[in-house]
């Protein structure tokens, strides 16, 4: 079933992953419509199993408008659905690296996304007054500062889910630092991830960082001190609509620059051994993720949607032909991602 021109979805500001689509229907140039979740038009369209920001309703086989979430498969599936402005690089050994970054930045730099807005008093009492403006503003004060304190309550009770607490605080404050510093050592020599055009890794990066540096009072005062240049990015990235990419505008896969390997050597220090830990406790059906990142013990309750994210990782490396799985693994090598993969 073709999709219909414009797409219709629901989303909110403060919601990461609703930034990361919106930009790249921007920068895509597909005409869309944004729901906040207060639009009365919700109530003629379908939920979502699992409700999940952003939801877009699309055409299912049987014509029958469905509600589809999940930002990473519907960027693959728009590229399918509408031609030009592509976000996947063509080259298939740096698409699997775009992959790779995209789903770094969606399943572990949220996490420090989640942390900073609910674990600072600062942070906390902005995402009380602000989130709750987001569904709706033109009512009493005591019913925005009700609404507000349920969702943060809700949403302190759920750090848990993102493996924030005592233990782990540090291990994801100190990561989000060295991905700044990593960052802005790239940006300091290229506009984007993977070349002079942006790719889907990109627009997920930014997703998380249009809260952490444009959002939470504590995380955006550290990025534009660490990383000036990050927060510039994160402004320039929301709206990509006058970019004119170019065929040749993708790296070498087979010569990354140092500040690419960076990145993905600071991916390798944290993400990997979570990742694995998580899948391997979801196998067992533990109770508890026991890992250790950069020395430190990590504990979490495991989350069986990132044990499904290695594994479509895992199929992503080995769609890949011989000779092209070879170049991957090089660029890999020494960088830690590589265990993910063996
Ligand atoms: N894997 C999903 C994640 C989406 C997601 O976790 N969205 C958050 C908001 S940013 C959400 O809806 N959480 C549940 C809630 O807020 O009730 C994607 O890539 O779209």
């Amino acid at each position: 079933m073709s999709l219909p021109t414009s797409l219709m979805l629901m989303g909110a500001p403060g919601s990461p992953y609703t930034r990361k689509m919106l930009a790249v229907l921007r920068y895509r140039h597909i005409p869309y419509r944004l729901l906040l979740s207060n639009s009365p038009q919700l109530t003629t369209l379908p939920q979502a199993k699992v409700p999940l920001l952003p939801t877009f309703y699309l055409p299912g086989p049987d014509g029958e408008i469905a509600a589809v979430t999940d930002s990473t498969p519907l960027i693959r599936r728009f590229e399918a659905a509408f031609t030009g402005r592509s976000v996947i690089p063509a080259n298939p050994v740096l698409a699997f690296l775009n992959d790779l970054i995209e789903d770094y930045a969606d399943e572990w730099l949220t996490k420090a996304m989640f942390h900073y807005r609910w674990h600072y008093a600062d942070d906390i009492s902005k995402g009380a007054k602000i989130l709750p403006c987001w569904r709706g503003f033109s009512v009493p004060d005591e019913v925005l500062a009700e609404r507000g304190k349920f969702i943060s309550e809700r949403q302190i009770g759920r750090l848990r889910y993102v493996g924030s607490n005592p233990t782990t605080a540090q291990v994801i404050e100190a990561s989000y630092v060295r991905f700044l510093g990593a960052m802005e050592d790239h940006l300091r020599l290229h506009p984007y991830l993977l070349g002079t055009r942006p790719s889907a890794a990109d627009f997920a990066i930014y997703g998380q960082l249009s809260q952490l540096a444009e959002f939470d009072p504590t995380p955006m005062a550290l990025t534009l001190k660490i990383a000036p240049r990050v927060t510039a990015w994160v402004g320039m990235l929301e709206d990509q609509s006058g970019i004119d990419p170019d065929d040749n505008g993708w790296f070498d896969p087979e010569d990354p620059p140092p500040t690419l390997s960076a990145i993905l050597i600071e991916i390798g220090r944290v993400y990997p051994p979570v990742m694995l830990a998580n899948a391997q406790a979801v196998l067992n059906k533990s109770v508890e993720v026991v890992a250790e990142v950069e020395g430190r013990p990590w504990r979490q309750q495991p989350f069986p949607y990132q044990a499904k994210c290695l594994g479509w990782l895992r199929e992503s490396h080995s769609r890949l032909s011989g000779p092209d799985r070879d170049k991957a693994d090089a660029v890999l090598s020494g960088t830690g991602c590589e265990v993910m993969f063996q």
